[in-house]
């Protein structure tokens, strides 16, 4: 049976104090190619990405500036968009953490909080890095050479000490021990579920949840002199889109609880502890899942805007092309765990993959068709059982790829597909139609027919992870816009004989990299 219910799928809301860099476009990606899977599989998809727009980072970073933090969040929040765009992503909203819709259903969570009696006024004293907007316990710092205190994450802290409100996570450990252990899905991957339970178990203590030391936040109800803790509204932007607080007849409502929040590791203890505590405190359904991501390291080595290596996510789309930097980070990242990249690399992939792999096979075979079969797909004959065994592995792949992407393993899922284009290389290699063209062309009919089909069905499951090249492959097959989902894979869909197709069109072309 076909599951055709509503999926609602996350990336984190990045901060928009600075431009975006490749980090934020993998997580775009990766989240993208998700959300297209689910949608080709039939399911509702509500696909949300935006920017966290508040927070002493985001006022420091504007002063330094010269500009309000309200300008700096409009110039790069634009620029966000602009990546989205480019990226080619499918989001269907995109949500600002200053939009008036956030700031009412950040002030409705608050209430509810409030209402559970689970939030109280105290004053707060300790350690605070602006750059993680994160508290930290004492013993989770250390005091370098340098003379300066660090997180964990490797960022300074700074001592913070003002009145403020505190929820009360103390209350929550037991219950969340509780809920990882009857929900063994909720975190993903394992490393950091247990991660998290180690966190958990060695004690959870109260967490400071307003400011008042400044001011570039959402007023807590009632108490204007405080703004919430940016986690607290930031984390509350993936209900504000549903509309599920503000506007429960509303559309969207039906998309809460979430299917999935993708995120980065290192806001995995937000994602994790945080929310879900804030969601029961709040009496609100908690979402199915938390999947956090690896990093994306440069040759090895950590990104960092001091060392140089931030790479620009527009230059390298340009360089290299929307579909092969998609299909690099998918293919060649194992998906939760952390991944480098190099020019080399990339350009390895393109090669291999793309233009030797499906691109090849696509365009010898095609255009076999058009010059031996009439510019028609052939009649199929009767078949071999190579034949069908190559046509039970392509109809086999979809089981694969959504029990890979139903755990989030997109590498794996690809890589399914990707075995599949080798295999029927040696296929086409092993029955060498081009030798049947004069002793039996009824039989290279059918060999040109099976391979044919085989690169429509690879070109349906590409469609998720390169949009617009296995577009261009399923034209090259004449397949019709409407018969390019899921559901057409297999025996439902096969091709028929007497289409009309068309020289077939280069769609991955190699990469040479330019003269020095
Ligand atoms: O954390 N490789 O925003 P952000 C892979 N506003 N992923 C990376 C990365 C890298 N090198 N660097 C960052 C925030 N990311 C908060 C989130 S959600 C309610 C609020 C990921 O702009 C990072 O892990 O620092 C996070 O998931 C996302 O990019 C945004 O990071």
């Amino acid at each position: 049976m076909r599951d055709t219910s509503p999926f609602y799928i996350t990336t984190a809301i990045s901060y928009p104090n600075g431009r975006p860099h490749i980090g934020h476009a993998y997580e775009l990606i990766a989240t993208d190619a998700m959300a297209r899977f689910q949608r080709l599989d039939g399911r509702e998809v509500f696909f949300l990405t935006g920017t966290d727009e508040h927070g002493q980072k985001m006022q420091q970073t504007a002063k330094k500036e010269g500009i309000s933090p309200q300008e700096l969040a409009d110039r790069n929040s634009a620029e966000f968009q602009k990546m989205a765009r480019l990226l080619n992503a499918s989001n269907d909203d995109f949500i600002r953490t200053t939009e008036k819709r956030h700031h009412e259903a950040s002030q409705a969570i608050w209430m509810r909080m409030s209402e559970a009696g689970d939030l109280y006024k105290d004053s707060y004293a300790g350690w605070y890095s602006v750059r993680d907007e994160a508290y930290y316990q004492e013993n989770e710092t250390e005091l370098r050479d340098d003379g300066v205190r660090y997180g964990p994450q490797g960022t300074p802290v700074e001592w913070v000490e003002e009145e403020s409100y505190f929820f009360r996570l103390s209350a929550y450990q037991e219950k969340l021990l509780k809920h990882y252990e009857e929900n063994r899905d909720f975190i993903g991957p394992a490393e950091r579920r247990n991660e998290v339970i180690s966190f958990v178990k060695s004690g959870l203590k109260d967490l400071s949840v307003s400011r008042t030391t400044f001011d570039w936040g959402i007023k807590v109800p009632n108490d204007p002199a405080h703004v919430m803790y940016v986690w607290v509204d930031a984390l509350t932007n993936y209900l504000t889109a549903t509309g599920y607080l503000t506007d429960p007849s509303g559309p969207r409502a039906k998309f809460w609880p979430a299917d999935i929040h993708v995120i980065g590791k290192d806001i995995i203890r937000f994602h994790a502890v945080y929310w879900p505590a804030f969601l029961m405190s709040a009496g609100l359904p908690l979402p199915r899942r938390v999947f956090a991501h690896g990093f994306l390291l440069n040759k090895g080595e950590k990104m960092s805007k001091s060392l140089g290596n931030v790479v620009d996510p527009f230059n390298l789309v340009e360089h290299f092309g929307l579909d092969q930097i998609r299909y690099f980070f998918l293919r060649e990242v194992s998906f939760g765990q952390d991944g480098s990249y190099s020019e080399e690399g990339i350009a390895t992939r393109i090669n291999s993959d793309l233009a030797n792999g499906i691109g090849n096979l696509a365009s010898r075979s095609l255009s076999m068709i058009v010059k031996n079969c009439e510019g028609q797909i052939p009649v199929c004959g009767t078949l071999t059982d190579e034949d069908k065994a190559m046509l039970a592995a392509a109809d086999a792949l979809i089981d694969t790829a959504r029990e890979e992407m139903s755990k989030q393993l997109i590498h794996r899922a690809l890589a399914a597909v990707i075995a599949v284009v080798s295999e029927t290389d040696r296929y086409f290699a092993a029955q060498e139609p081009w030798a049947l063209k004069k002793t039996d062309p009824a039989r290279m009919a059918t060999v040109l027919y099976v391979t044919a089909e085989v690169v429509r069905q690879i070109a349906i499951l590409l469609q998720p992870f390169m949009p617009e090249s296995a577009g261009k492959l399923l034209d090259l097959v004449a397949v019709p816009a409407d018969k390019r989902d899921f559901a057409e894979l297999g025996e439902a869909g096969r091709l028929v004989a007497g289409t009309p197709l068309e020289a077939p069109k280069p769609v991955f072309p190699r990469y040479v990299a330019p003269e020095a």
